[in-house]
């Protein structure tokens, strides 16, 4: 080959392989241009994980990048996981002033924005450790009521319940039948939520000090300890009345509460034998964080003492397995939701 001709196919290969290298650069330089590298970017915070796959996602789905980046980062932080509330609450207070010489006056309580319709509250700041019931049985005891709801919900936000109050009205005027009105309390509520601990409250029963927690423990818990009309002492050890708490599983261990104690007494003494007679004993706070006041009241009418109480208690063990939430029958007559609780007036029928 001629040195000229050599030259040419010489030239043609360089500038073909000038070509391919300028067409490289400019098909790298493009595709950078367009799909900027992620690698030097300043990493995110570790909570705001979920904020960068949103932002990953709306930006593929939209063209409105800037809008919609914002709004989703702004849901990604409020639906941020929350932490289980710890074990001590800490924004208890310790001894409480209880009065029950003033009339109280629950229009203010009523506008409190946490609080929703039938007497529900959810801690907003972590996730409370327990689903709590509050059950009330109750007839004709509407200023006892009022001081229970006014002295008790700030009570439980501070303890951090996730909690709802429920007002179990025994209708008509037979002879009242407290256990039977809580036996009702622990179905219907579980109809509306999915409680885990269930707190069966006198209405003329308030704390005084806040440490007292109405939640459920490893044994059934009793709440009223030291009551003041018993000197700020338990009247005798096996007392279980007044206030009391057990989780669901404790309740169903003892096939709840007997259905056939018609008038005052011995009710309480009976749910003490099943719980013993299931092997559970009773749970309780010191005598000076369990201090309580009962609103004095003169004897109801027909809850006269029951006669036959003394008979009952004696045979609980024999009784307990076919009376009790696995025998319950009652007619739901109205379902009111008030701000600050729900009330459930029911037909439990007579002795
Ligand atoms: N209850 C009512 N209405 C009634 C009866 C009882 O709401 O007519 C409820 C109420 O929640 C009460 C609970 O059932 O707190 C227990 O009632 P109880 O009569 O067994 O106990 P309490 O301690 O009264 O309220 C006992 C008799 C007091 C006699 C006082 C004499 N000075
Ligand atoms: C006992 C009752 C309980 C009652 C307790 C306190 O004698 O039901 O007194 O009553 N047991 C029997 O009668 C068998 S109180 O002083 O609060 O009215 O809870």
């Amino acid at each position: 080959m001629e040195p000229r001709a050599s030259f040419s196919v010489l030239y043609k290969a360089c500038f073909l392989v000038v070509a391919a290298c300028a067409l490289h650069i400019s098909l790298m330089l493009l595709f950078y241009l367009r799909n900027p590298s992620t690698e030097n970017e300043p990493a995110l915070p570790r909570h705001s994980n979920s904020t960068s796959r949103s932002i990953n996602t709306s930006t593929s789905l939209s063209t409105s990048t800037s809008t919609t980046v914002k709004i989703q980062a702004t849901e990604a932080s409020s639906t941020k996981a929350l932490e289980r509330c710890p074990e001590t609450p800490p924004h208890l207070v310790g001894p409480l002033r209880v009065e029950f010489s003033d009339p109280v006056n629950l229009d203010e309580m009523r506008q409190d924005p946490l609080l929703s319709e039938g007497g529900r509250y959810t801690p907003r700041d972590c996730v409370s450790l327990q689903k709590v019931a509050l059950i009330i049985p109750y007839r004709h005891r509407e200023d006892h009521l009022k001081y229970w709801l006014f002295y008790l919900h700030p009570i439980l936000q501070r303890q951090q319940l996730d909690y709802g109050v429920y007002v179990i009205q025994q209708d008509g005027e037979d002879t009242f039948n407290r256990a039977k009105l809580l036996n009702v309390g622990y179905a219907e509520s579980l109809k509306e939520y999915d409680y885990n601990c269930f707190v069966f409250s006198d209405v003329d029963l308030i704390p005084m000090d806040d440490r007292n927690i109405y939640r459920c423990f490893d044994q059934p818990r009793h709440l009223a300890v030291a009551m003041d009309k018993f000197g700020f002492g338990l009247p005798y050890v096996q007392y279980f009345g007044g206030v009391s708490a057990m989780s669901k599983e404790q309740y169903l261990k003892i096939n709840g509460f007997p259905n056939n104690y018609w008038g005052w007494g011995g009710e309480d003494d009976d749910i003490y034998n099943r719980l013993t007679f299931r092997g559970m004993s009773i749970s309780r706070t010191d005598g000076v964080t369990g201090r309580c006041k009962m609103i004095r009241h003169d004897r109801d009418k027909m809850n006269e003492p029951n006669p036959q109480r003394f008979h009952r208690i004696a045979h609980t063990r024999e009784t307990m397995d076919s009376d009790g939430i696995n025998s319950l029958t009652y007619k739901v007559l109205k379902i009111e939701k008030d701000k600050l609780f729900t009330k459930i007036i029911v037909d439990i029928g007579k002795p």
